[in-house]
């Protein structure tokens, strides 16, 4: 039996789920945030249950709180192809990244349901647990628990910058689930997701083939000097823990700017203590990330922010410690699924070109145990983990409709 060709998502009520779902930890100026593992994640979580059962689904939570939305196809025994994102958000996140791949996951299980189509293969839509990384480090843990990258374990005892452990956390808002996390077969894996980047919009794509993702690398970085009185400390004799730390700051700067165009660098987080305007800072806590396509490259600039960083504390009278806390490897997706997304695009006339994800997503550790590829859609100016992102409805109904079209092709192939 081949797959059903004719079967058109409802991009109206996409959009009416989308705007329902950033209500969820909306904040003034538009955008979203809903952290990992707050009560506003539980909350989005139980919308996004609700709405899941509503169509038909069966739902299901694991021991990283990775939630799974399931529709049986004809034969139980095939492995299920599968999409979904995630949907916790940066602090000065968007209404967009990561929920739009889970509503349009949940606008196929919809779309599926009221046509009544029975796929060979199940059907199921996940929300991952911590994508973002933003208040547990590092990021993609739901993900990177499933596909055996990280270990459960582990992770649980992350804490983020206030001491609350990853699995308290996960207990509090009721997603510890009793279902082992990963260790089982997913016949494909696609997700959606807005560009977060200027490509597509420039060159006036609707949609973004994605054909893989980039390195990266993730530091945490802890400058010790010594608290001193900023009236009577003589220059010269001063250990400024956060002279050294804008002196790292700059040179992360320079070393993104020497590798580009491609390359990436970035200062996110800063705490300088004990923050008072005349002591002199004795310790600072930095992070630093660099990403790059090329792994050579990134090996250079991992070399070269190791060398300069001994260099500033040297100079300064610092102790140094630098954690590299995350290597993500430059990913690439899988040749029938990205026919797949590339096919469903040609056929429905929208315009597409192949592109490499500049940012991680679950997609790319998914990758790891199942053919896997991403469908993204421009988002305006490119702007994203800002509350001003935005993204027109008319590319959301695309980019779902072409993961509606590839899903159903994989449904039928994979055995
Ligand atoms: O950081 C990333 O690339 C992703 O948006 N969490
Ligand atoms: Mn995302
Ligand atoms: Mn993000």
């Amino acid at each position: 039996m081949s797959a059903p060709t004719n079967l058109t998502i409802n991009g109206a009520r996409l959009w009416e789920s989308l705007m329902e779902l950033a209500k969820i930890g909306a904040t003034e100026k538009g955008g979203v945030c809903r952290l990992t593992l707050t009560d506003l994640d539980k909350k989005a979580r139980d919308l996004f249950a609700g709405w899941c059962k509503a169509a038909g689904a069966t739902v299901s939570v694991d021991r990283m709180g990775n939630v799974f939305a399931r529709r049986e196809g004809r034969d139980p025994a095939r492995p299920p192809v599968m999409t979904g994102s995630h949907i916790d958000t940066q602090p000065t996140g968007g209404k967009f990244d990561g929920a739009y791949g889970v509503m349009a996951g949940l606008e196929v299980l919809r779309t599926l349901h009221e046509t009544g189509v029975e796929t060979d293969a199940p059907i199921e839509v996940a929300v991952w647990t911590n994508e973002e990384g933003a208040r547990f480090a590092p990021a993609m843990m739901g993900s990177g628990v499933f596909t055996g990258i990280f270990n459960e374990d582990e992770i649980k005892a992350k804490t983020d910058r206030d001491g609350v452990a990853f699995g308290d956390a996960l207990e509090k808002i009721g997603y510890a689930g009793s279902l082992p996390c990963g260790g089982r077969k997913v016949g494909a894996f696609f997700e959606c997701h807005i560009e977060q980047g200027p490509i597509l919009e420039a060159a006036g794509k609707t949609i973004g083939v994605v054909t893989g993702g980039q390195a990266q690398r993730w530091y945490e970085v802890d400058l010790i000097g010594a608290e001193s009185h900023a009236g009577t400390t003589p220059m010269e004799r001063r250990r400024d823990a956060l002279l050294g730390a804008a002196r790292i700051i700059d040179m992360v700067n320079h070393i993104g700017l020497t590798h580009m165009p491609l390359a990436r660098a970035t200062c996110g987080v800063i705490e300088s203590h004990p923050q008072s305007r005349n002591t002199v800072p004795g310790r600072v806590f930095l992070t630093v990330e660099f990403r790059h396509p090329d792994e050579a490259e990134l090996s250079i600039m991992d070399k070269t922010f190791r060398a300069q960083a001994a260099r500033i504390a040297g100079e300064i009278g610092l102790a140094l410690d630098v954690k590299e806390i995350w290597h993500f490897p430059a990913t690439p997706f899988h040749a029938d699924c990205i026919a797949a997304v590339r096919e469903a695009a040609k056929t429905r006339g929208y315009p597409h070109r192949d592109i490499i994800s500049g940012a991680g997503h679950d997609a790319l550790y998914l990758a790891r145990v199942a053919p896997t590829a991403m469908i993204f859609v421009p988002c305006a100016d490119g702007i994203s983990h800002n509350e001003i992102e935005s993204a027109k409805p008319e590319d959301l109904a695309a980019g779902c409709q072409v993961l509606l079209d590839a899903m159903l092709r994989r449904a039928y192939e994979v055995k």
